[in-house]
């Protein structure tokens, strides 16, 4: 752990490996750009109109304006919710793309996807007050998928349905006083970028309202998006399984799963299954399938796909010179893989309308014949195969158990063996009675103004030390997943006594062949949704407000804007969001105190930014404690 860029011992060799082939990874990048410019760091740079770049120079006369007379707090304000505008449009973008399959299932018009969980599927439609009684699965199917793409085009004064189906009655409530209750999820974002224009809305507080508002459609697009993949692919149950570059092997064809949708990924690992023959004949010992970032994530959860890196280190991954093919969908895809395949014989696969690399090979993705599109993609990984040149591969052998899976079915289902009536009071027992201190989310990517994973490793190990229960998504989940924290010596290593004794009973109940981890895997980014259902579920059952509930979420490492709108939803929700880079809100001390202070009044969650592990960690345990006292002496 002494390497400065990262503390992953399976990427500080690829990084020698890349400077020794004159490579400039991301990290190299991400140096190059230091110094940053003070003004795009603190958001006071407004590039809205093309009047612009103007910067806030608060001393000069005329320049502690924009040339419209903008002030620091509204070009702060219109900055930062401009990105949760860009995150909930891909997270709801690929919700909708889920929902328009099931619903294309439903009619019959796919023959390689079914309804897989039609459990799920009825418990999503009594949610959302779909009528089930007598009727067809497919039926069923049709109207859940045609409410789901209801959530985008409405234009009229309903309130969103996934959103309210699943809040507390006193959460909703809150944000029908405050008026961010959305109703479509293309109004909501359209009216947003309608609301930042040049020469619109200059109040900061509006804006921000008008911000959370959208952030709320991330949440709904997110919670459809989970639910709508569940009933396509299954809920995914604990898998064993293992993490980091070590799970790429040299002996087999590998092929990388990066992105965030499952509906093509899903494909390849079916397809995979039934290929292993043709990989053999091509001299391999079979096809070796890893996850990269969310896509990896879904099929790490429903199929047991091991991880092989995150975000930031997803170049490292052909740096082993024995990636064969990485096949990508949306969303955190590095540009540069395509020109580092290049040293290599790596097939870097584009597959989606929307994201495209010059130069990279595109196969168009297509549902109607989505497991021959997966089959092509695995031929043309064997293909490269066969071409490989083994004096170039150097795999680091560093990989740890992973046991994931922990969707909240599959947590409440293990709860349920301990207390099967109310399940949930398993862990809030536990909280009552002070053996753990509440629950922590970890999510978000990497950032590399810090050191890789760094924050996630301390800021996670420093709360199991405090006894809280952990549960994470995304490329945190899969840092856990990289430090041997999602396996049971993770518990061993790093749980305080309350938290050892919690798990140990769990394990008691559970009677599975892995020891349940340190940290509970439970999905990709979209799952978070999940992470909230957790809360509003303690919440119920403590007879708390979910401002109450001694529940945090940290993004150690944010990066893209979709973490900023998962950062925005959560404080809408109640929940206290610890960042840990600081947010371009500091150019603006007033748009600063409303995210970080004001909002806690409002809406019970707030934002807190804090670089430094320790005291981060010791800031989020000091929350939960202060939750537990308030709601003691409440009694
Ligand atoms: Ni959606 S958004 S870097 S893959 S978590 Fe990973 Fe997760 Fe952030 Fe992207």
């Amino acid at each position: 752990m002494s390497d400065k860029r990262t503390i992953d011992v399976a990427a500080t060799p690829m990084l020698d490996r890349a400077k020794e082939i004159g490579f400039l990874t991301t990290f190299d990048r991400a140096k190059a750009q230091e110094p940053r410019c003070t003004f795009g760091n603190t958001g006071i740079c407004c590039r809205i109109c093309l009047q612009g770049p103007c910067r806030i120079l608060p001393k000069k006369p005329g320049g502690n304006k924009g040339i419209c007379g903008a002030m620091d707090y509204t070009i702060v304000a219109r900055n930062i919710v401009r990105y949760i505008a860009g995150g909930s449009a891909a997270h709801s973008d690929h919700g909708r793309h889920i929902a328009e399959t099931v619903l294309h299932v439903a009619e019959g018009k796919l023959k390689d996807y079914q309804i897989t969980d039609a459990v799920k599927l009825i418990a999503v439609a009594k949610k959302i007050g779909v009528e089930t009684e007598g009727r067809d699965v497919l039926a069923v199917a049709k109207d859940v998928a045609t409410a789901a793409l209801d959530e985008f085009g409405r234009v009229n004064e309903d309130e969103i349905t996934w959103l309210t189906a699943n809040s507390n009655e006193s959460t909703l409530d809150v944000l029908r006083k405050t008026n961010i209750m959305p109703s479509g999820i293309n109004l909501s974002l359209a009216q947003l970028l309608h609301q930042t224009h040049a020469g619109n809305d200059a109040d900061p507080v509006n804006i921000i309202f008008g911000g959370l508002k959208a952030a709320l459609c991330d949440y709904d697009g997110m919670a459809l998006a989970t639910d709508l993949s569940d009933i396509l692919f299954g809920t995914g149950v604990p898998v064993v399984t293992e993490a980091n570059l070590g799970a790429i092997k040299a002996d087999k064809v590998n092929i990388a799963l990066h992105g965030h949708n499952p509906l093509l990924s899903q494909m390849v690992v079916k397809a995979a299954k039934e290929m292993q023959g043709e990989a053999k004949t091509a001299g391999a010992a079979g096809i070796n399938l890893v996850g990269i970032c969310c896509t990896g994530n879904e099929v790490l959860t429903r199929e047991g796909v091991a991880i092989a890196t995150n975000f930031a280190t997803q170049e490292l991954a052909i740096l082993t010179g024995a990636m064969d093919a990485m096949v990508v969908d949306v969303q955190c895809i590095m540009p540069s893989l395509r020109s580092l395949a290049e040293c290599y014989h790596t097939k870097i696969i584009t597959t989606m309308p929307i994201m495209k690399i010059p130069g990279s090979y595109h196969l168009a993705f297509d549902e109607h014949r989505a497991l021959d599109s997966a089959k092509e993609i695995i031929r043309l990984a064997i293909d490269a195969y066969k071409v490989r040149d083994t004096e170039k591969v150097c795999i680091p052998d560093v990989r740890n158990t992973v046991v994931a899976g922990f969707t909240l079915e599959s947590l409440l289902n293990i709860f349920k063996k301990i207390n099967a009536d109310a399940p949930i009071r398993v862990l809030t027992d536990a909280i009552e009675a002070g053996e753990i201190k509440g629950v922590a989310l970890f999510a978000g990517c990497n950032n590399l103004k810090g050191t890789h994973d760094e924050n996630h490793f301390t800021i996670a190990t420093e709360l199991a030390k405090n006894d809280v229960f952990i549960v994470a998504t995304g490329c945190a989940a899969q840092a856990f997943g990289k430090e041997g924290l999602l396996n049971g010596d993770g518990v061993q290593k790093y749980a305080g006594e309350g938290l050892k004794k919690f798990i140990a009973r769990l394990n008691a109940a559970a009677g599975l062949t892995a020891e349940l981890p340190l940290i509970f895997h439970m999905g990709s980014c979209v799952d978070n949704s999940r992470a909230q259902d957790l809360a509003n579920m303690m919440a119920k059952e403590m007879g708390l407000d979910n401002r109450d509930v001694p529940y945090v979420a940290s993004a150690p490492e944010a990066m893209s804007e979709k973490a900023v709108a998962i950062g925005s939803w959560n404080v809408a929700l109640g929940n206290p969001v610890h960042v840990g880079v600081v947010a371009p809100t500091v150019g603006s001390t007033l748009v600063n105190d409303v995210v970080t202070k004001v909002a806690e009044d409002v809406f019970g969650g707030f934002f807190f930014w804090e670089t430094d592990p320790v005291k981060a960690a010791t800031r989020l345990v000091d929350i939960l404690e202060e939750r537990n006292w308030k709601n003691a002496m409440r009694k």
